[in-house]
């Protein structure tokens, strides 16, 4: 147990390793990898779903797969979902930050991704069993909309769907919707507004890596982008929200808990980014996995303790 876990700054560790992943490592040209959405596969891989922008500027998404989920990664050798253009005017402008969530109901995994096209960006999913076949379900929520993943599982009969909208009265916040078929959302719900003025999280935050599941409520990872003179600075809080009503936040933190300080995080195509899209979770339920986009250029990799990240928001958190 980390003694010092009262300290926000020490709940997330870096991996030495990072960055585990660049576009050096990429098996066909690209611009750079960044933003992945994670999951452990019932064989004990890591698959990173990534985000990999071309050379056109536009993204499309690439699977990555490690044994150790840090290291000798077998990289799709083609793209592994790309933009339909065809039948999809949502996605001419490319597919973005995912986030894979498994249902274990349906037995496939539920794959939500930024749509881009000249309307904004809005929200997609598509559903798989093994990253190879896609079956896709087309846009559910139109722009401006980002930053989505579902939760694993029903609550009260329905699924359940986190979102960012961004209001024509300005501010993005976190919203949460409900569906029976997972294609027609409704019943949508505030339950995280970013504050104003000098707050760390004023104005624009949306969430990280899909909801984790704790016996003290949905841990959730959020990032809030701080507009500086100087540029936006992209860092991570957390929340939790009632294990039986998700759309009720119990406890939010006032500090942030990771923010860009390494040089691969401050420097490269959108310096001062961290953007985790993608967790997992040890076999002892509580070592956590955070994948993270560093500067919009390459992939890494922090650790920490789920308990400690309760324990903490249960002593420094508090109801909104
Ligand atoms: C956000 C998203 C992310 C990106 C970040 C920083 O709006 O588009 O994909 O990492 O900006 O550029």
């Amino acid at each position: 147990m980390n003694t010092d876990a009262h300290q926000a700054g020490t709940l997330l560790t870096r991996r030495p390793e990072n960055p585990i992943l660049t576009g050096r490592d990429w098996p066909y040209p690209v611009n750079s990898v960044f933003n992945p959405a994670a999951v452990r596969l019932t064989s004990g891989e890591t698959l990173l779903l990534c985000r990999v922008e071309e050379r056109s500027g536009l993204s499309h998404l690439c699977a990555a797969r490690s044994d150790d989920g840090v290291r000798d990664w077998r990289i799709d050798p083609e793209p592994t979902l790309v933009p339909d253009t065809q039948n999809r005017p949502e996605e001419i402008w490319g597919l973005e930050d995912p986030r894979v969530v498994w249902l274990s109901e349906l037995g496939k995994f539920g794959v939500t991704y930024t749509c881009y096209a000249e309307q904004g960006p809005g929200v997609s999913l598509a559903l798989t069993e093994d990253f190879k076949s896609f079956e896709r379900i087309g846009q559910i929520l139109p722009p401006e909309n980002k930053d989505a993943a579902l939760l694993p599982r029903k609550i009260d009969g329905r699924w359940a769907l986190i979102h960012r909208p961004v209001s024509p009265m300005g501010g993005a916040h976190i919203w949460i919707a409900y569906s029976t078929d997972l294609r027609h959302w409704g019943d949508h719900q505030l339950i995280l507004a970013a504050r104003r003025g000098g707050w760390w999280d004023a104005n624009k935050i949306g969430l990280s890596p899909p909801l984790i599941e704790t016996p003290k409520g949905w841990l959730m990872i959020y990032h809030s982008v701080r507009g500086t003179v100087a540029g936006a600075i992209y860092r991570i809080g957390l929340a939790l929200l009632d294990l039986d009503n998700p759309s009720q936040c119990l406890l939010r933190s006032d500090q942030w808990v990771f923010g860009p300080e390494a040089p691969y995080e401050m420097i490269g195509d959108v310096g001062n980014v961290v953007f985790p899209c993608g967790f997992t979770v040890e076999g002892d339920g509580d070592t956590l996995n955070l994948y993270y986009g560093a500067a919009d250029t390459s992939i890494s990799l922090a650790t920490g303790s789920l308990c400690e990240m309760t324990a903490w928001l249960g002593k420094h958190g508090h109801s909104d």
